[in-house]
Order: structure tokens, then C-alpha cells, then sequence
């Protein structure tokens, strides 16, 4: 009676975890099978309960992370944060380059919490892996003055890789398609953007974010978007995989843009931008931006496993 519920157990065990087409084990005794039971009707002596080994095991395998978990990328000692898949309205269709709002859909997936920094893209130099940037920063500053294959490169050694565009957007926006990473409204106590310290034409005078140009990454807290990431909006620029190309008005899952192109998308505006530059929808697609620029206000953050 024991051994009977014992090999429905180990079966059971067995059948969750292979492959649903394999069947034939399942039903009859075969070599695999009576290997199985005998390494198992060993253990129970020793122990009342039966077969605990294999119930943890396969719990441990359906544990995924949720909205909120923060885990620490080992190449880089950068922070990632957790994006759950959903669906979302990409796009805005008040700006021609928005436009047309669409519906994606993408998978979930790790995403910095911040730009990555010039400490973090210097630890990649350092193992020869990465060109240093073009302009030297302080350790806390986001890089900059880096191509978009030099963030590609940073990425892939610290075994992660660009955002696409709609990830990108994803994270920002969340499922309720926020202008703002942080909501609705502009709030320049939550971004680094063209405030009273800016010399732009266009700068605010009422707002003071404390900065001219870069600051130090995850400076604005009140700025971080759904899932705990900083500076989305504003701070730097930040490549992402896509090459530029319009919108089509079609639902996508896990849109990876144009297959061929000439300019990159960046994303989130700068501390040059303006309200309206650093809103989670702004696209720029590239104009002057090439692929090969190493601009002093693009940086970039990575995305992946
Ligand atoms: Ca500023
Ligand atoms: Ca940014």
C-alpha cells in the first residue's frame, strides 16, 4: 500500500516536470520509472512523511519575482528592478512621432533601477570589455559620451542587454500608460530637467531641480516610475535597441522595431528638455543622433534576465 502511494507520488513528480508529450512513462513501468522508485523507497524509512524532496522541488521552479523586487546585477553591482509583463497603450496620439497609440504587449523582465554610472561602466573598462567614454565623469554621474554599440557592449558583459523601445516605454508607463513616470501630472521636484539652472531659451525660472546638467543617478526619488525605476524622465537621454521608425496602429507582442535603419532611438529627455521633452512617450528618432554619436547628455540603462 505504502510503495503503491509512493510511485503515484514519484509518477506525479515526474509528470509535472517533464515534457507533457512524453507520456508513455507515465503509464507504464518502464527503466527510468523503476530507477526512480528505487532511489526513493529508500528515504521514506528513515522518515514517516513521503516524498517531500520532490514536492519542494518543484514548487521552487513556478516562484517569479513581482512588482517592487530589486536584485543586484554581479558583473556591475548596478541594481535591477523587476517589470511583470502586461499590456499597455504605447504611443500618444496628440504627437506625430507618438502616434498611433497601440497596444503591446511584452514579457516580463529585469530593468536598471537607474542610468547605469560611470562607476558601473568603468567596472566593464577595467575588464577590457568596454571602450572608455569618450569625456570622463565623476564615478556617480550616469555615463555618457557613449555610442549606442558601447551601451550594447556594456550591456552584453554585464550579461544583460538593451531595452527595446517598448520595454523602455513599458517601465515608465506602466499598465495605466502614465504621461509621467511618476503619474499624470508635471512635477519638477521629481526630475532633472531644463530648470532655472538651464541656459536654454525654454528653461523654467519657478523650477530649481538643483542641477544644470547631469546629476548624480537616482537623485529624484518622488520620480521613480511603477516598478521603482529612476530618472526615466529626464537626467540623461537613454539609447534604447530599436532603430527609428514609425508607429503602426496594430496590437504587438515584444515589437523589436524597424529590422534596418539609420538612427537609434533615445528616450526620457535630458536636463536640457523641457516639461513636455521628458514626458514617457517623447520619442526622439534620431535627426542628428547617429548610432556612432557620443553625446555628453546620452547615457543608457540595461534590460534583460
Ligand atoms: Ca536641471
Ligand atoms: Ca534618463
Amino acid at each position: 500500500m505504502r510503495k503503491v502511494g509512493l510511485l503515484a507520488l514519484v509518477l506525479a513528480a515526474a509528470c509535472s516536470s517533464a515534457d507533457t508529450a512524453v507520456t508513455s512513462p507515465m503509464t507504464t513501468p518502464s527503466t527510468t520509472t523503476s530507477a526512480t522508485r528505487a532511489t526513493t523507497t529508500t528515504a521514506p524509512t528513515a522518515t514517516t512523511g513521503s516524498a517531500p524532496t520532490t514536492t519542494t522541488t518543484t514548487t521552487t521552479t513556478t516562484t517569479l519575482p513581482s512588482v517592487g523586487d530589486v536584485s543586484t546585477r554581479a558583473a556591475d553591482g548596478s541594481e535591477t528592478v523587476w517589470v511583470p509583463g502586461g499590456t499597455f497603450a504605447m504611443g500618444d496620439d496628440a504627437f506625430a512621432a507618438e502616434a498611433p497609440a497601440h497596444e503591446v504587449t511584452v514579457g516580463g523582465f529585469w530593468i536598471d533601477r537607474t542610468e547605469v554610472s560611470t562607476a558601473a561602466y568603468d567596472t566593464c573598462v577595467a575588464a577590457g570589455a568596454c571602450r572608455p567614454a569618450r569625456v570622463a565623469g565623476d564615478e556617480d554621474l550616469p555615463v555618457t559620451t557613449v555610442s549606442w554599440q558601447d551601451a550594447v557592449d556594456f550591456c552584453t558583459w554585464a550579461g544583460s542587454r538593451l531595452p527595446t523601445e517598448a520595454e523602455w516605454e513599458y517601465a515608465a508607463r506602466g499598465p495605466a500608460a502614465f504621461p509621467y513616470p511618476w503619474g499624470a501630472a508635471f512635477d519638477p521636484a521629481a526630475v532633472n530637467f531644463c530648470d532655472v539652472n538651464c541656459t536654454e531659451a525654454w528653461s523654467d525660472e519657478a523650477a530649481d531641480d538643483g542641477y544644470a546638467g547631469a546629476a548624480p543617478v537616482g537623485t529624484y526619488p518622488s520620480g521613480a516610475s511603477w516598478v521603482g525605476a529612476l530618472d526615466m524622465a529626464g537626467n540623461v537621454w537613454e539609447w534604447v535597441a530599436d532603430w527609428s521608425g514609425p508607429y503602426s496602429a496594430d496590437a504587438v507582442r515584444d515589437p523589436t522595431g524597424p529590422d534596418e535603419g539609420t538612427t537609434r532611438v533615445i528616450r526620457g529627455g535630458a536636463y536640457a528638455s523641457d516639461a513636455g521633452g521628458v514626458r514617457a512617450s517623447y520619442r526622439f528618432l534620431g535627426g542628428d543622433v547617429r548610432p556612432t554619436s557620443r553625446h555628453p547628455n546620452i547615457g543608457f540603462r540595461c534590460a534583460g534576465p
